[in-house]
């Protein structure tokens, strides 16, 4: 047995103080459940990568065509992640993996399909799309002319909807995808309708990626002309975004993405990125997604089950969107309660919300974290319980127990 005494990092001996704050968010997490749908815990090998030292490297260009020296290390990690990313995403043609974000993957790709002042088409955010989508606060609304196409009274997409606005609209691009959308999107029928108007498909898969690489759920890979999504949510990455592209379309994106819309890449993501992909790649990859999304239908049958209301009625993916009109709290209410038993939830608007985003009628669940802690039916189970006893006024201190017996029981990664 050695009897070294453990020394202090060099974080906590130089920053005690911010070493402090990083200390408590590794006990939030450890003693809290993530059921926030975008996102999940990534391996300590993907964080590894990501805090390495690469992360001084200046590296802005591509492989073998950068504007510094010294990035033969940087050529060889952005290669090795592209690759993966092509191997993973089967019938991909082209990846760029330098996006920091879905959301600057997102203005990367308009920018390089729409052009400034091009004519988009995207899901509202109000009916589960994204922001980066065309929503009139962010840039995609403010610099593309957007309109967009909502969901039927079932809460699903209708495709004689998204039919009449690109007729109406002519855009340049159509965007299927979306942030808390429940169901399969039939990407050939969106392809069809792009076609009609002479529009390119955009799909944005940022939160279903781990699903769709692993072959759970269906994929827009070679029938979209560009597919962008991040790497942190079900693909169990590290932060960031990532570009497939139609061979042809490859170097317009490159040079939206940079020069266009960022610096230089963050080599150490583009490093953990790698890692990641590699991880998805392995056999026990699509295991651990085909359970994700085994938990989601189930943590919303059992939801149904007591009584409460989901939108569209269930799930194909790993969200679940639970709509609360009937019940007498709100989002914002049940998000709270959740907190303090050790639930991390977010509200969220549903379709046709008659509250403010700051309070909506809806809360948006996600399995892909805590299977990755490795939840099965019996933790879900009770995880519905809790959900549904704090929806029905339950006091949340009686459900902390519960909850930290569970975190105990099934550890972070
Ligand atoms: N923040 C992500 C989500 O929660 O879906 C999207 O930007």
């Amino acid at each position: 047995m050695s009897n070294a005494v453990p020394q202090p990092s060099p974080l906590r001996q130089q920053d005690p103080e911010v070493a402090a704050w990083l200390q408590r968010e590794d006990r939030r997490q450890s003693q809290s459940l993530t059921l926030i749908a975008s996102e999940n815990h990534c391996s300590s090998a993907v964080r590894e990568a990501s805090q390495s030292r690469i992360t001084d490297k200046y590296a802005e260009g591509y492989p073998q065509k950068r504007y510094y020296g010294g990035c033969e290390v940087a050529d060889g990690i952005e290669e090795l992640a592209r690759q993966r990313a092509m191997q993973l995403f089967a019938g991909a043609e082209d990846a760029n993996v330098q996006p920091h974000s879905g959301t600057t993957a997102n203005l990367s790709a308009l920018l390089a399909l729409a052009g400034v002042g091009g004519r988009i088409v995207g899901m509202a955010l109000k009916a589960g799309g994204h922001l980066s989508h065309g929503h009139d606060k962010s840039h995609t609304g403010v610099v593309f002319q957007a309109r967009q196409y909502g969901v039927d009274d079932r809460g699903r997409i209708d495709l004689d909807e998204v039919r009449r606005v690109v007729k109406e609209h002519q855009p340049k691009v159509l965007i299927a995808g979306g942030s808390s959308y429940a169901r399969n999107i039939d990407y050939a029928a969106f392809a069809a309708i792009a076609r009609e108007a002479s529009a390119v498909l955009l799909a944005d898969i940022a939160h279903p990626a781990g699903l769709i690489a692993a072959g759970v759920v269906p994929s827009p890979v070679g029938i979209a002309d560009v597919v962008t999504m991040t790497t942190h949510k079900t693909l169990r990455g590290p932060r960031g975004g990532m570009i497939l592209a139609k061979k042809e379309l490859a170097k317009q994106i490159n040079s939206a993405v940079f020069p266009g819309s960022q610096g230089g890449p963050l080599v150490q993501q583009i490093a953990a990125k790698a890692v990641a992909f590699g991880e998805a790649l392995r056999p026990e990859f699509r295991d651990y997604q085909q359970r994700v999304k085994d938990n989601a239908a189930y943590l919303a049958e059992r939801l149904l089950g007591a009584g409460l209301d989901i939108v569209t009625g269930g799930t194909d993916n790993h969200i679940v969107l639970v709509d609360l009109r009937k019940t007498d709290v709100t989002g914002a209410q049940v998000e709270e309660r959740a907190l303090a038993a050790g639930l991390s939830v977010n509200k969220n608007a549903i379709p046709g919300d008659p509250r403010p985003p700051m309070v909506t009628s809806g809360l948006r669940l996600g399995t892909a974290a805590v299977t990755t802690r490795g939840f099965g039916r019996d933790q879900i189970a009770i995880v519905a319980d809790v959900i549904t006893g704090l929806v029905k006024g339950g006091d949340p201190e009686r459900f902390r127990g519960t909850i930290h017996g569970l975190c105990e029981a099934f550890p972070l990664p």
